[in-house]
C-alpha cells in the first residue's frame, strides 16, 4: 500500500450537514415559481437517491407527477428553477445559517500542516461549496483544495465514479495514496469504485444506509470534549479523527 498523501472530501453531508438547508431551499424556489411541489423531509429521504438537484427534480416529476406539463422547455423550465434553489442555498449559508459539522475544521487545518494534500470531489453546485467554504472557514479556503471538482463537470454523477477520477487526474494522484471522506451509499459507492479507501461519517439524511465496504462508519469525526463513536470498522483509542489516525487506517 502507498503512503498515504491526499484526503478527498465530498461536501454535502460530510463537510456540513447540508441537505436539510438544500430542501428547504428547493421548496422556496418552487413556492416561488408558484408551483404546489412541497419536499417533506421523508419525501427527500427518497428522492436523495438520485444526486444532483436538476436530476432530483426530473426524477420527481418522473415518479410523483408523470402528468405534468410544464411551461416551455423542460430542461430551460428546470435549469430555472434549479438557479433559484442555489440563489435560495447560497443566501442561507453566506447568512451563516449551516456550520460545519464536528472536527471538520480541525482535521483540514491539521492535514494541511501535516503536509496532506486536499481535495474535494461532489455533486453540488460549484457556487454551493465556494459558499459553504468561504462563510464557515475563511475566505480564502477554497485555496486550501488544489482541486475542487464539482457538479456537472463529468458527464456521470456520484454513484459513478467520474468525480473521484476527474478529481485524481487533476491533482497526478493514485486511488492507493488517497483516503476519501462520504457521508452517503451514493458517495461510498462512487469513492470504492475509484478505488478508494472510503471513512464514513453519517448524516441526517443517511444514517440507514447500507456502508459495506467503507474502511470505517462514525458518527462524526470528533473534536475534543465530542468524542466520535465508532459504528462499524475498527476500534480505535483515539476520540478524534486525527492524521495520525488516517495514516493508520490507511495502512
Ligand atoms: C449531494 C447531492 C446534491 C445536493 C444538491 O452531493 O446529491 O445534489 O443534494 O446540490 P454530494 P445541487 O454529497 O456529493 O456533495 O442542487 O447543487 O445539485
Ligand atoms: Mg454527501
Amino acid at each position: 500500500m502507498k503512503k498515504l498523501t491526499t484526503l478527498l472530501f465530498d461536501v454535502d453531508g460530510t463537510l456540513a450537514d447540508t441537505e436539510e438547508i438544500h430542501r428547504q431551499s428547493f421548496n422556496r424556489a418552487f413556492a416561488q415559481a408558484k408551483l404546489d411541489w412541497h419536499w417533506s423531509q421523508a419525501l427527500y429521504t427518497e428522492l436523495l437517491s438520485v444526486t444532483g438537484g436538476k436530476e432530483r427534480i426530473r426524477h420527481y416529476l418522473a415518479t410523483c407527477l408523470p402528468e405534468a406539463v410544464l411551461p416551455g422547455d423542460p430542461g430551460e423550465y428546470i435549469a430555472a428553477l434549479h438557479a433559484a434553489k442555489t440563489r435560495f442555498y447560497t443566501e442561507t449559508v453566506a447568512a451563516g445559517g449551516l456550520p460545519m459539522r464536528p472536527g471538520v475544521e480541525r482535521l483540514l487545518r491539521e492535514a494541511r500542516q501535516a503536509g496532506l494534500r486536499l481535495g474535494i470531489a461532489t455533486t453540488t453546485t460549484p457556487a454551493n461549496v465556494s459558499a459553504l467554504l468561504r462563510h464557515n472557514l475563511d475566505m480564502d479556503a477554497e485555496s486550501w483544495f488544489e482541486v475542487i471538482a464539482a457538479g456537472g463537470v463529468v458527464p456521470a454523477k456520484k454513484p459513478a465514479p467520474d468525480i473521484y477520477h476527474y478529481a485524481m487526474q487533476a491533482m497526478g494522484v493514485e486511488a492507493a495514496e488517497c483516503l476519501a471522506f462520504e457521508d452517503s451509499a451514493n458517495g461510498l459507492h462512487s469513492a470504492l469504485a475509484a478505488g478508494l479507501q472510503t471513512l464514513v461519517t453519517v448524516s441526517a439524511y443517511t444514517q440507514h444506509h447500507d456502508f459495506s465496504g467503507a474502511a470505517l462508519v462514525l458518527d462524526h469525526l470528533g473534536d475534543p470534549g465530542h468524542p466520535f463513536r465508532v459504528l462499524s470498522g475498527p476500534a480505535y483509542d483515539a476520540r478524534m479523527v486525527d492524521v495520525e489516525l488516517l495514516h493508520e487506517l490507511h495502512s
